[in-house]
């Protein structure tokens, strides 16, 4: 027998700022535990509670993992199946496809898919099948911060090459708007954040974790950020803080945007944002002296006017000129994967597509769904949609229709899962090879198999390569192997290692040296500069530069209900662990303690959180972290985990932000009473 002990170095593909550097441990060729590696950068040794739990316990245990293609013999969202071979499941969904195609079209299928693991492979390898098939794609981006690249794009050029953390010992001052990393990078908060020697500021309508750690602490209500921007460049006009030069030389449209900073004081922006107007003068002061980052949060930009919030905030570093220096720059994703030299067109094989692309918005997917015209089959890889889509209970009761042919690939029986006429077992990170990229900070990354997947379960990508051989697709992108897609990936990358000796190490930083965000003043917009008025902009019908919008609080009864990332959950995955479960506690609401006794409610009464699209009972938390007018939950439940069969997903009306048809969930708002009323 084999007890000798081997360490395996891998990758945690989590949709996290922190991608850490994971150590597998195995006992006598079995994994025994899943830790932190201790010479990685971000995780140094430890893993976050959440990933340690999941990976500890459900995510290697075989009878919570799903093991076995699954062919549906109830009713939809009963969730009773009969496990399948891999050929019969395999044969049925072809047909099936085959049919559909012939009968009403390629764009009758949806793809629907975002990032339950973000690695190379099992997130973009897929993509080559949806192509050759023509399905309809649901644009992934629209459920998270679509809103915000839609703004940078327009203003930069990009939102995807920020700031290089690494240069943080440069920053006199480290903004950070709409963005609570101490949940959702933990470990970046903490050996990035906490140990920068810069001032921390942190904008954030809620007393964050990340807001109590910092120098100062701005609190404007929900969707006032636009304005804020606007004042706080008031003030830099007024006191001669702006860089003139930089604005003269290397932005756009500036003289249009300058007339409107007049009326905007910080006494004018107190009153429409709640900040008093000496934290705005002296926030404003810390960052344009500089040099000064900004990170820009996804949570920020889901708000109505989320898009215009974004180009606001974003003309702070263009007007100070805190850009293309070391320890300046503005960060949303790093997540250029050509600029780390991974051919992303290679993975994807967009040629594959031969008939234009039917593009549909998350926002919009419950409708496509309910209507048979537009919906004849579904599939849902890398996301649960039941749990994490707006419009939760139309959702359900689309997916409930018997005639869209629905499939459904995970690690778990979901609640969409429930809604599949197959639901097919994918392997988890631990179980293959990939390559994960992080969107924080720049470096390239091994995923390492360290152990089988349970019973039959496979990778997404052996997954497709199953379904086009049993659609007698021929096209020899198809069939490629993990094995020759990462060799072909890195030796197309330029880095001069092969996966192996990647894999010998775990991370590599990617470029080796810092690098400078937009280095020699070299923007990818139509100018060539930072473009403050945007005619792209004004072509797709949104104003020509950005404007100090405010948008209106509720109605006297209703509270602004926000739902951003939990300590406790990563997304929706996490939701069925069960020791994750008692640490987060029931699901609850935190409201502020005269909003609490206004409705006739008190730290631990059960209040009725209700509006046009649905109702949903918390338990209430008193806190004044939470401002008047606020209400704060968390995402990451699992609907059939909770009493109702809901999460708070049921009370989000599926509007959508001014840009890039994305979401405003952090907009939602809900009338707060007494659940006995
Ligand atoms: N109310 C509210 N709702 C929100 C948000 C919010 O702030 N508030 N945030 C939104 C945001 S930002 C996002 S990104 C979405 C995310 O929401 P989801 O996409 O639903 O969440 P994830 O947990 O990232 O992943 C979905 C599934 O992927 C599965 N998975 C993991 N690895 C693999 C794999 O290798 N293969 C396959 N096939 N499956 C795998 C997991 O088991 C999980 O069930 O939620 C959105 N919903
Ligand atoms: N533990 C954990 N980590 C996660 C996730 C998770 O679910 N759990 N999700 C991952 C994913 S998919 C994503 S997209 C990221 C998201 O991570 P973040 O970018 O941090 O986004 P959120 O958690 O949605 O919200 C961050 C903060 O924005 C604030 N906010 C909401 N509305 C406004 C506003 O109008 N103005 C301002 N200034 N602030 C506002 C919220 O109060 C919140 O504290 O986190 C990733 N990491
Ligand atoms: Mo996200």
């Amino acid at each position: 027998m084999n007890d000798s002990t081997q360490v395996v170095l891998t990758t945690c593909p989590r949709d996290c700022y922190d991608s850490c550097g994971i150590a597998v441990v195995r006992r006598g060729g079995v994994v025994s535990q899943v830790r932190g590696d201790p010479a990685h950068p971000v995780s140094r040794g430890t893993l976050c509670p959440k990933c340690s739990l999941g990976y500890n316990h459900e995510w290697r245990d075989p009878a919570v993992r799903l093991t076995r293609p699954l062919r549906r013999c109830g009713p939809k969202g009963e969730g009773r199946y009969e496990p399948v071979s891999w050929d019969a499941a395999a044969a049925a969904i072809a047909e099936r496809l085959t049919e559909t195609v012939a009968r009403a079209g390629a764009h009758t299928i949806l793809s629907t898919h975002y990032t339950g693991t973000i690695s190379l492979l099992a997130s973009l390898l897929p993509m080559r099948f949806f192509h050759r098939l023509g399905a309809a794609e649901v644009t992934p981006d629209t459920i998270c911060n679509m809103a915000g690249h839609a703004a940078l794009g327009y203003m930069y050029g990009t939102s995807l090459d920020g700031f290089d953390p690494r240069t943080v010992g440069d920053a006199a001052c480290i903004l950070l708007w709409g963005v609570n990393p101490a949940v959702s990078g933990p470990h970046v908060f903490e050996h990035w954040l906490q140990t920068a020697p810069g001032t921390v500021v942190v904008v954030d309508p809620i007393r964050s974790a990340t807001a109590r750690a910092a120098h100062l602490h701005l609190q404007p209500y929900p969707g006032s950020d636009a304005a804020l921007a606007f004042a706080m460049l008031h003030v830099m006009r007024r006191e001669g803080l702006l860089d003139r030069s930089f604005i003269e030389a290397h932005t756009l449209g500036w003289d249009e945007l300058e007339g409107e900073l007049a009326d905007c004081t910080p006494e004018w922006a107190e009153r429409a944002t709640g900040v008093p107007a000496a934290k705005i003068e002296q926030a404003a002061r810390l960052y344009a002296r500089g040099p000064s980052l900004l990170w820009l949060g996804q949570g920020l930009q889901r708000q109505r006017h989320g898009g215009n919030v974004m180009r606001a905030c974003a003309v702070l570093p263009a007007a100070t000129g805190n850009l293309c220096k070391p320890g300046a720059g503005f960060l949303y994703l790093n997540w250029n994967l050509p600029g780390r030299g991974i051919d992303e067109a290679y993975l994807t094989a967009p040629h594959l597509r031969k008939t234009a692309a039917t593009a549909v918005s998350q926002m919009d997917l419950a409708a496509w769904l309910e209507d048979a015209g537009r919906s004849q089959a579904l599939f849902c890889w890398n996301i649960n949609i039941a749990a994490s889509n707006p419009q939760q209970a139309r959702l359900r009761a689309a997916l409930a229709r018997e005639d869209l042919f629905t499939v459904v690939l995970d690690l778990f029986q979901t609640d969409t899962a429930d809604y599949a006429d197959f639901v097919l077992p994918a392997a988890s990170f631990l179980e293959f090879d990939d390559l994960v990229a992080s969107y924080f900070m720049p470096s390239l990354s091994a995923q390492v198999k360290a152990m089988e997947p349970p019973g039959e379960a496979l990778p997404n990508q052996e997954i497709f390569r199953r379904l086009s051989r049993a659609m007698s697709y021929s096209e020899p992108e198809l069939f490629e192997t993990d094995a020759q897609v990462l060799a072909e990936l890195m030796q197309r990358s330029g880095l001069g290692r092969d996966f192996a000796s990647l894999a010998a190490v775990g991370t590599i930083p990617v470029p080796a040296v810092p690098a400078i965000q937009f280095d020699g003043m070299a923007f990818p917009t139509p100018s060539g500069k930072v473009e403050i008025a945007s005619a792209r902009a004004e072509r797709d019908g949104h104003p020509r530069v950005p404007r100090p919008t405010v948008d209106p609080r509720p109605a006297a009864s209703r509270l602004r209900l926000l739902s951003p990332a939990s300590p406790w959950h990563l997304n929706d995955s996490f939701g069925n662990v069960e020791k994750a479960e008692v640490q987060a506690g029931p699901a609850s609401v935190c409201l502020h303690p005269e909003d609490a006794a206004a409705r006739g409610l008190q730290d631990g009464s059960v209040a009725l959180l209700h509006n046009d699209t649905g109702g949903l009972r918390l338990r209430v938390v008193l806190s004044d972290d939470v401002p008047r007018g606020v209400a704060l939950t968390h995402k990451g439940r699992w609907p059939r985990r909770e009493g109702a069969g809901a999460n708070v997903n049921v009370l989000n009306p599926g509007e959508k932000s001014d840009m890039g048809e994305s979401t405003c969930v952090h907009g939602t708002e809900v009338t707060v009473e007494p659940a006995g009323a």
